[in-house]
């Protein structure tokens, strides 16, 4: 029997901004939460022992990460080589170069010739002699249009049409490599893809216009023992039969707050020809929260706002503090209380959402089937708001004036405009707001 340790998807170098400075080694403490998270399985993997380490692919962000990013996964890897762990690291989507074949990041291993370790940037099968006996594993990296198929080929073609080439064309060259397995030998399939019946997040279907899908029955082959895949970051088994298990073991760590509810971990499989037996061993990683309230009908939005913030379990998290308020709420709202609140928080944003305007009762001059223009709108908006009478004859001279000007187009601001509006000088805000209206 043949132990094997299955992780994919640790993205070292990503999600800084849920980090902070350490003062202590200048570096990110994301960068050394991702460094610790990695250090566990390979802790777990000397510890057991396993016979053979596969890292499903995306290392890092992107194919070109800082030296100081590259030097703390090697740094961690470095020990299963020294350990004679074999050990194969597949290419994904994020290790690719944009244009062309392989990964300068994962290929470096095999240009300085790691003892032990393979790198995956193509269909191949790779016999790999381990402490118990030898494995196949077959590798399919990250795949592309252009990786099979040319351009004359696909040519006029629709997305599902060239998907389906692209399929068809991997049968083909995945049926090349079947053949020329020893079927004596436990076999594994070590994959980077999308399979067409993946869940992610919150269980919504990826499949559509996600790029290329992989159908599930391409896969599922008795000669395969155990498939492990990379690429989606929540864990998960597409073939519950588990003939054979089919796993994602997910991101090692919280790569973004679309990870929050997700468990982090990584797959040992016990395996023989035949039988793959396999466990989720989940990883103790830093806690994400976002806390979302409405507080535009409270009458006190700022104790609202710290009852929920106390309901949390903020020590040491990450926390995304989103609140929706009223305009005339926000000046009840104290910035330092909310700060003090949340200072526990390894690294917290806050985000206040101006509700709409036009959530509000409608003015009964402007009803339902009333069609006035555009300044006698205002003008009756206006005599509705004691607070404006002061800027009446400002904000009609200034409505007049959008108005008269043909060759422009009123854009309401996009984006973030209402967070930053929150510090912008109340009555230049509010006039915004009305002039939008229109
Ligand atoms: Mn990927």
């Amino acid at each position: 029997m043949v132990k094997i340790l299955h992780l994919s998807d640790i993205h070292m170098g990503s999600g800084f901004s849920h980090g902070r400075t350490n003062p202590e080694t200048g570096t990110n403490t994301r960068l050394e939460d991702f460094s610790t998270t990695l250090g566990r399985c390979i802790d777990r993997a000397l510890s057991e022992p396993v016979d053979l380490v596969l890292f499903g692919g995306d290392a890092f962000p992107d194919a070109t990460p800082p030296p100081y990013v590259a030097e703390a996964f090697a740094s961690q890897f470095r020990r299963l080589s020294e350990a004679n762990v074999p050990t194969v690291l597949l290419v994904g989507n994020h290790d690719r170069y944009s244009q062309g074949q392989g990964s300068a990041s994962l290929c470096i291993y095999r240009t300085l010739g790691v003892p032990g370790f393979v790198v995956g940037d193509r269909l191949e099968t790779h016999r790999i002699d381990t402490r118990n006996g030898p494995v196949q594993v077959v590798t399919l990296p990250w795949l592309t249009r252009s990786t099979l198929l040319t351009r004359p080929q696909t040519q006029g073609l629709s997305i599902s049409d060239v998907n389906q080439l692209l399929v068809e064309r991997l049968r083909v060259a995945l049926e090349g490599e079947i053949r020329q397995l020893d079927p004596e030998v436990p076999t594994v399939l070590l994959a980077h893809l999308m399979s067409d019946n993946a869940t992610f997040g919150a269980e919504r279907f990826l499949a559509v216009s996600r790029g290329f899908t992989i159908p599930l029955s391409l896969l599922i082959r008795p000669e395969f023992d155990y498939i492990a895949l990379g690429h989606v970051h929540k864990h998960q088994n597409l073939n519950p039969a588990n003939n054979p298990p089919i796993i994602y073991p997910g991101s090692i760590e919280r790569v973004d707050f679309s990870e929050e509810k997700e468990e982090k971990g990584y797959v040992l499989v016990d395996l023989e020809r035949g039988r793959a037996d396999w466990e989720f061993c989940p990883l103790p990683v830093r806690s994400f929260h976002t806390i979302a309230v409405d507080v535009s009908d409270c009458d006190d939005p700022q104790a609202a706002i710290l009852k929920a913030i106390g309901k949390t379990k903020i020590r040491d998290a990450v926390v995304r503090l989103s609140y929706k308020i009223a305009a005339e709420g926000l000046e009840t709202i104290e910035m330092a209380a909310l700060h003090e609140a949340l200072k526990e928080a390894h690294n917290y944003t806050i985000q206040p959402e101006l509700v709409s305007q036009l959530a509000r009762p409608r003015v009964p001059e402007l009803g339902i089937g009333r069609s006035i223009d555009p300044m006698e709108a205002l003008n009756t908006y206006i005599d509705n708001r004691e607070d404006l009478q002061d800027l009446q004859s400002d904000l009609l001279a200034a409505a007049e004036s959008l108005l008269s000007d043909d060759g422009e187009i009123w854009q309401c601001p996009v984006g973030g405009a209402e967070t930053e509006a929150v510090e912008t000088d109340e009555v230049e805000d509010r006039s915004q707001n009305q002039l939008r209206l229109l």
